[in-house]
């Protein structure tokens, strides 16, 4: 168990009891080319000091569009212990080391609806019929949380999926306070404004990396974002 790592009982003193549990969650175990080599605990995963040895888990970022091309956006709670209180995108996390999420993009999605629905109360049952998902491509990057003295951080392989709500349709979000501080829904230009206001908004780092090579080109082509779908390479960033 978590209690019977070493450090556990010093590295978790004062962390949020719900997002430590969370830290047992089995993650899966890449090479640089996403091959899975094996499981890790969300907690080794995310320690500065495996991810300095290479330890590289795989992940997943939505961007989840409303029909008038509209992000949902979310900042993490402060109750998070990895990157607290910064804007990002839609949903992201980890699928996990069990039968139906271990599978590539397939396996990505499962893992995306499941938390979709854990941090903003999204219905499966509605993300399975008001809208449609797009895999993009993955992203190779690695973020430490802090300075010197914050353990924590990511090195990740990150599906990418933008996710479309049809013409008419409309998705219920109910935020869990654990998971979300708050969220909104942004246009094109609000979004580009708000961005720019580096005094007063602060990013997660792959949300920053995504902004700055990805993210205007498929938010401008919506419409067709079939051309940007299903891309083998893994880009590293
Ligand atoms: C991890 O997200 C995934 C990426 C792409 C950074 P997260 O820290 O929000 O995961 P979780 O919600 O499972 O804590
Ligand atoms: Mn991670």
């Amino acid at each position: 168990t978590l209690l019977a790592q070493p450090g556990a009982a010093t590295e978790f003193r004062g962390l949020d009891e719900e997002q430590v549990r969370l830290m047992a969650e089995n993650c899966i175990v890449v090479d640089w080319d996403d091959t899975v080599v094996g499981a890790g605990t969300k907690r080794a995963c995310h320690r500065m000091e495996n991810i300095a040895k290479g330890l590289l888990h795989r992940a997943f970022s939505c961007f989840l569009f409303n029909s008038r091309g509209e992000l949902l956006l979310q900042r993490r709670a402060s109750e998070k212990i990895t990157f607290p209180m910064l804007w990002t995108n839609t949903c992201c996390s980890h699928p996990l080391c069990v039968e139906d999420e271990m599978d590539g993009v397939e396996g990505a999605q499962t893992a995306c609806v499941r938390k979709l629905e854990h941090e903003l109360g999204i219905p499966p049952q509605e993300v399975a019929t008001r809208g449609s998902f797009h895999f993009l491509n993955r992203i190779h990057y690695m973020a430490p949380c802090g300075g010197d003295d914050n353990p924590w951080g990511e090195h990740e392989i990150d599906y990418i999926f933008v996710y479309k709500v049809r013409e008419g349709q409309e998705l219920t979000v109910n935020a869990n306070v654990n998971e979300v501080e708050e969220y909104k829904w942004i246009g094109l230009s609000e979004f580009k404004a708000m961005l720019a206001d580096t005094e007063n908004q602060h990013f997660t780092p792959w949300f920053k990396i995504i902004c700055k090579h990805y993210l205007f080109k498929w938010w401008g082509a919506l419409d067709n974002i079939e051309q940007f779908e299903n891309d083998s390479n893994v880009y590293r960033m």
